[in-house]
């Protein structure tokens, strides 16, 4: 195995001469540890079958089985499935998933400890997109600061679910009703202690955040918009393009990812499995009372 490490400043190992097929159970702590040092792993040139994608997981962590059974592999619950083209014949997955800033499963009371994301078809110019979360923690100017110091914020999904056949004929507000029943959304403290590297990171993204508990209506559009107008400023950006045999592991409480780069309508098919290693999200307390929130509808991003 041969590992190159990012450039000082920036996040993202690159690990080379390594069939994760074989991977000895006992090695998976030493990969673990290169995504929290890291934040971001890539490994190049993998041959996985699906088994085989699975077992892996299995040897990094816990594997997660989403919430939603539309997006599950059929013969593999644990893979979540993004794909606009069928699979012998039959629908798989979601279409255009994480189009969005997010840090997968933010709006549960138990977020991903770690994604991985290996793609099947991979359309030209297929990227993924990371912002990391720590230094914008040390970079965030003062007067947002204040605002993220000490609180607590809110994060739902509500305005990514994404349509089913059984929603037919129903009001938006009810789709989002049932929705909200499932899925209620979750309050976790604006920035979190990492329970490993014991750095501080922001935990917002503008894709899942709709509040910060204390603040009004208004002040959350004003302080969320800026906050984000920040965090997903252009050269805070890591992307990475997507090169056949790739396989990406990442560190959700360190890095907000999006999906981006390639046209809407380019065949696609990218397997996903979401692991818990099973340490507390974060060190710091989510138990100060809090107000009750106001949340706001997010900022729509253009594609
Ligand atoms: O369809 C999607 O973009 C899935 C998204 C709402 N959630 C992924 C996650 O694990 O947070
Ligand atoms: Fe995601």
């Amino acid at each position: 195995m041969k590992v190159k490490a990012p450039a000082p400043g920036q996040i993202g190992a690159e690990v080379t001469d390594l069939d994760l097929r074989t991977l000895r159970p006992e090695a998976a702590a030493d990969l673990r540890g290169l995504a929290y040092e890291h934040k971001l792993v890539v490994f190049r040139n993998q041959k996985l079958s699906r088994p085989e994608y699975v077992e892996l997981a299995k040897k990094l962590g816990r594997p997660q089985i989403y919430f939603q059974e539309h997006y599950h592999h059929p013969e593999h619950p644990e893979i979540f499935v993004s794909a606009n083209v069928p699979e012998e014949g039959e629908k798989v997955g979601v279409a255009g998933t994480g189009r969005f800033w997010h840090s997968d499963y933010q709006f549960f009371d138990e977020p991903l400890s770690f994604t991985m994301v290996y793609p099947q078809i991979r359309p030209a110019g297929r990227g993924t997109k990371y912002v990391d979360m720590e230094r914008m923690y040390r970079e965030l100017p003062s007067g947002l600061r204040r605002h993220i110091d000490g609180t607590r914020a809110f994060h739902e999904a509500t305005w990514y679910y994404k349509v089913q056949p059984e929603d037919m004929d129903k009001a938006i507000i009810e789709i989002m009703r049932e929705f909200r029943e499932i899925t209620p959304g979750a309050k976790h403290p604006t920035t979190i202690v990492h329970p490993v590297t014991k750095e501080r990171c922001i935990y917002v993204s503008e894709g899942f955040t709709t509040a910060i508990f204390g603040l009004t209506f208004e002040e959350n559009r004003q302080v969320l918009h800026e906050l984000f107008e920040f965090i997903n400023r252009e050269d805070h950006v890591h992307s990475h393009l997507w090169d056949d045999g790739d396989l990406l592991f990442w560190d959700n409480r360190q890095v907000i990812h999006r999906s981006g780069g390639q046209l809407r309508g380019d065949a696609s098919v990218s397997y996903r499995i979401g692991v818990y290693d099973d340490l507390p999200f974060y060190t710091n307390t989510n138990d100060l009372e809090s107000p009750d929130v106001e949340r706001c509808s997010p900022i729509i991003p253009e594609n």
